[in-house]
């Protein structure tokens, strides 16, 4: 029997697994390096601890890694259904409350060490928290993609800690009420990305898609933010909403120190900004997650779908 043990929160409504003990070790590398080990020998304790039968599809995975360097608090590698993320910004946001809860941080501004480069996160007095992200930038603006079915669209490629593809003349409503429809355009939106060959920087996929649109409770925006496979992030999405910032700073749109308040499609939000420092967009994104489960995951030798069903 394998035991794998986890504190679960959520951000905005976007749950976080945080794996804090029972994976395989990764040895000392960097996180992109135990990332990269993780993926290529141990990829059954991901499947096994985010897809059913324990998980779904939205839940996204963090493993909690010792850091590479001495002033750091933590290393993290993310997970999902498909397979491994960069950066994830609400699921920093979990991970900070969640070692918080452990009693293993205070108060106070924290390193944390990811796959793409290292975040400061501060975890306020009030219990909110906040990412100083890795850079955003955008790498192409106003793309034209042809979706069949659809139409033409066009939008902005960029990295915020994930590829994003932020679709502005989508004709899409951002709305609750319209996840089936919004799934489905995206799902198109992405997959004419990839056979139009439109991809980010070094040929890297675009796996994120991110639709704006007007929110009716004060936000500056509300976003539908298609996750890897078919799931919608519940929260804005902190990388979504970095690469967002990126644009709008390059379009000039917001200046450096302004907020913005972005709103998920159920209405979460977060609050972002960011500096320039040495020619570099760096967006620092704020918000809250709850802690809402302990557990131990069991998976049995003689379980079918012991790892996972991996269909
Ligand atoms: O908050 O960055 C984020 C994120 C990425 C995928 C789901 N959430």
């Amino acid at each position: 029997m394998q035991r794998i043990h986890i504190i679960d929160s959520h951000t905005g409504g976007e749950p976080t697994r945080l794996v804090i003990g029972g994976f395989p070790d990764l040895g000392p590398g960097s996180m992109a390096e135990r990332r990269a080990l993780l993926a290529a020998q141990h990829d059954p304790w991901r499947a096994a601890t985010v897809l059913e039968p324990r998980g779904n599809d939205v839940i996204v995975g963090a493993l909690l890694c010792e850091p590479v360097a001495a002033d750091a608090a933590a290393g993290v590698i993310f997970f999902n259904n498909t397979g491994y993320l960069g950066m994830c910004g609400h699921g920093t946001i979990g991970l900070v409350v969640s070692l918080a809860h452990m009693g293993r941080i205070q108060p106070g501004v924290h390193k944390i060490e990811t796959p793409v480069g290292t975040v400061e996160a501060t975890l306020h007095a009030d219990g909110s928290v906040s990412v100083r992200n890795v850079p955003a930038y955008r790498y192409a603006i106003q793309v034209a993609v042809q979706v069949p079915g659809y139409g033409l669209v066009h939008g902005d490629v960029a990295w915020g800690g994930n590829w994003f593809f932020l679709a502005s003349d989508h004709g899409q409503t951002v709305a609750s009420e319209q996840l089936t429809a919004l799934t489905t355009y995206a799902s198109a939106l992405r997959d004419a990305l990839g056979a139009q060959g439109i991809t980010g920087a070094e040929g890297a996929e675009i796996d994120h898609i991110e639709l704006f649109g007007p929110d009716d409770n004060g936000a500056d925006s509300r976003n539908f933010v298609l996750c890897p496979g078919l799931a919608y992030d519940r929260s804005p999405c902190g990388t979504g909403t970095s690469a967002k910032i990126a644009c709008l700073a390059a379009d000039g749109k917001l200046a450096p120190g302004e907020t913005w308040q972005q709103a998920s499609v159920i209405g979460s939000r977060f609050e972002a900004s960011y500096i320039v420092d040495n020619g570099q967009v760096i967006p620092t994104i704020r918000g809250r997650a709850h802690v809402c489960a302990e557990s131990t995951l069991l998976v049995a030798e003689d379980d079918p779908f012991g790892w996972g069903i991996t269909l």
